[in-house]
């Protein structure tokens, strides 16, 4: 199922995507590093700024500066490069620890969700998830579920051209449990593999809002077994510390 290529450019694009922190936080680490032969107790200073200054949290921060020391006193870092690699490796593991892959069924018609606050990227997400299963071989269908914001069809209607993929949709102000339910039927008998559904921007304070997602999960549930059989929450990767408070 894996497309080497589409992974490997997915992987160039997020690179150049996260080049901006890169050229922050990273560089701000190797000028730290630069020059310097040994590893002092200014560095751990240094770093521990570095660190909270980019908003990787006090909990994080003590964590890895810990073990940093721990490393130091048993000599297993032989310069200041090493606390770099000790950094990436580090991270990588608790990114490892959460990594959870979407598994897409063989057979069945299978529903994806996805919510978040306003902006934070879950149109774009839905084009590029379209693109990668589609040359994956799976047969997707989009649905415009966000009949609230103005040329929010429009614009998942531009995704649909731009990936090849058909789209449901009705007119602004429909009720997105019509949408939905139109969509599933409309999927089944087209027999899709993978129904996407963008949902409107929402804070998870506006009671309205929230009940009207949870109607239209339900409408999903009566109609098809299981569905929506995994609900994606777009967030912002910017967001820093903040985002932990925003409710999965
Ligand atoms: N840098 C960057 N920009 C992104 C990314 N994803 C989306 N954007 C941009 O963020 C803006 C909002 O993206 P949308 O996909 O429309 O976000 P949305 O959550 O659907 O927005 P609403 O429907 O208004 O709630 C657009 O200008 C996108 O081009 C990303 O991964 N990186
Ligand atoms: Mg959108």
């Amino acid at each position: 199922m894996e497309d080497t290529n589409s992974k490997k450019s997915f992987f160039k694009k997020l690179k150049q995507g996260l080049s901006r922190t890169r050229k922050g936080f990273v560089k701000n680490i190797d000028e730290m590093i630069f020059g310097e032969k040994v590893i002092s107790r200014d560095l751990f200073n240094d770093l521990e700024e570095i660190l909270i200054m980019a908003d990787m949290g006090p909990a994080f921060t003590y964590d890895l500066i810990e073990e940093m020391k721990a490393c130091a006193k048993r000599n297993e870092l032989q310069n200041p490069g090493a606390l770099k690699q000790l950094l990436k490796d580090h991270m990588i593991n608790i990114l490892k620890e959460s990594e959870k892959p979407l598994c897409i069924p063989n057979s069945g018609l299978y529903t994806i969700m996805v919510l978040g606050v306003n902006g934070t990227g879950k149109t774009t997400t839905i084009g590029k998830m379209a693109s990668h299963f589609s040359k994956a071989g799976m047969s997707v269908m989009l649905v415009a579920a966000d009949t609230f914001r103005a040329a929010a069809i429009e614009q998942l209607e531009i995704w649909s051209r731009r990936v090849n993929v058909p789209l449901i949709k009705q007119k602004m102000g429909a009720d997105p449990s019509a949408v939905v339910f139109d969509a599933i039927h409309a999927a089944q008998s087209r027999k899709s593999d993978v129904l996407i559904i963008d949902t409107a921007g929402r804070l998870h304070t506006k009671v309205n809002l929230m009940e009207e997602l949870k109607k239209t999960s339900r409408i999903m549930g009566r109609e098809l077994k299981g569905a929506p059989h995994e609900t994606l929450l777009v967030l912002d990767a910017t967001t820093g510390q903040n985002i932990c408070k925003c409710p999965a």
